[in-house]
């Protein structure tokens, strides 16, 4: 995340939460989110891992349109001890850790418009709440997303918060997970993009690769496009025990003598679900 261009805008609080102002919402802006919502969960069934779907209920308020993030905080905590605060956008690194390490999920406050439905490089609250929140009413995931929040914390103490950002990028934003039948969505990114929703599983051109912890943390991503490579997890609970039972210290120290790699390389040691025909054009910002 490049600091500098994150400068904490007029009446952002120190720790960058604003208030939702649910009731200045247009019923523009409503419709967008209610037209988001009915593609994405009428497409993702049978293509999303079955915690989402599950979760989506707690998206399922009391009225249409965008989530009031009070009712919706009041629901999730009863779930995992989680709520949504709003924030104007993207925060700084440390904020953002903060926040998750006490089970605050940051979401921004505004919704794409509507010629913008397919894509848009902010996460807005369409992103955040139907692509972040219903993962967090799943007690293991919601148990990993605070676990990254406190291991940012102390990647920030040692210098590597990239480290972790590729963690982030290839798990809670990008991953695939195994399922009896094949592979599924979970990465928040990908389930509230239509357009990657299909790409992410059917496109003969990515990567579909075994998810490793230091292999994944040595790998760079790009931010304004498809993934050229995913990383497949077994479960939740195997990625969850490999984040809480590891102590990062000596993995940063030894991958600071490894070699970075490119977004769509295939290594000889990984476990390789599809080897991607990468003939999918691309644009050149590597993150
Ligand atoms: N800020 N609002 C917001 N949302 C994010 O997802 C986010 C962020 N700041 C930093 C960040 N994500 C990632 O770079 C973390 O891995 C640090
Ligand atoms: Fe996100």
């Amino acid at each position: 995340m490049a600091e500098a261009s994150l400068i904490r805008p007029e009446g952002t609080a120190d720790d960058w939460t604003i208030p939702q102002s649910w009731s200045s919402y247009t019923a523009e802006e409503h419709a967008t989110w209610d037209k988001l919502f009915a593609r994405q969960a009428q497409m993702l069934p049978g293509r999303v891992t079955p915690e989402f779907i599950e979760g989506l209920d707690v998206l399922r308020l009391s009225r249409p349109g965008i989530p009031d993030f009070e009712e919706l905080s009041d629901r999730l905590m009863r779930a995992t001890g989680w709520q949504v605060v709003a924030v104007p956008g993207l925060v700084p690194d440390e904020v953002f850790f903060d926040h998750l390490a006490n089970r605050r999920f940051v979401s921004g406050n505004f919704i794409r418009r509507p010629d913008q439905l397919d894509y848009l490089q902010e996460p807005d609250v369409f992103h955040d709440v139907f692509g972040h929140v219903p993962l967090l009413a799943n007690p293991v995931f919601a148990d990993y997303m605070q676990a990254y929040g406190q291991g940012g914390q102390r990647a920030a103490q040692l210098g590597a918060i990239d480290r972790l950002a590729r963690l982030y990028w290839y798990t809670v934003e990008f991953g695939l997970v195994r399922s009896d039948d094949g592979l599924c969505l979970y990465g928040a990114g990908i389930v509230s993009s239509h357009a990657e929703s299909i790409f992410a599983l059917d496109d003969p051109s990515p990567n579909r690769i075994g998810f490793d912890l230091r292999r994944v943390m040595r790998t760079k991503y790009r931010i304004d496009d498809f993934q050229q490579s995913y990383f497949v997890i077994d479960n939740f609970e195997d990625l969850l025990s490999q984040t809480l039972n590891t102590d990062f210290a000596p993995v940063y120290q030894a991958l600071a003598g490894e070699s970075e790699i490119a977004p769509d390389a295939v290594l000889a040691t990984d476990l390789v679900y599809h080897r991607g025909s990468q003939a999918y054009a691309r644009s050149k910002t590597d993150a």
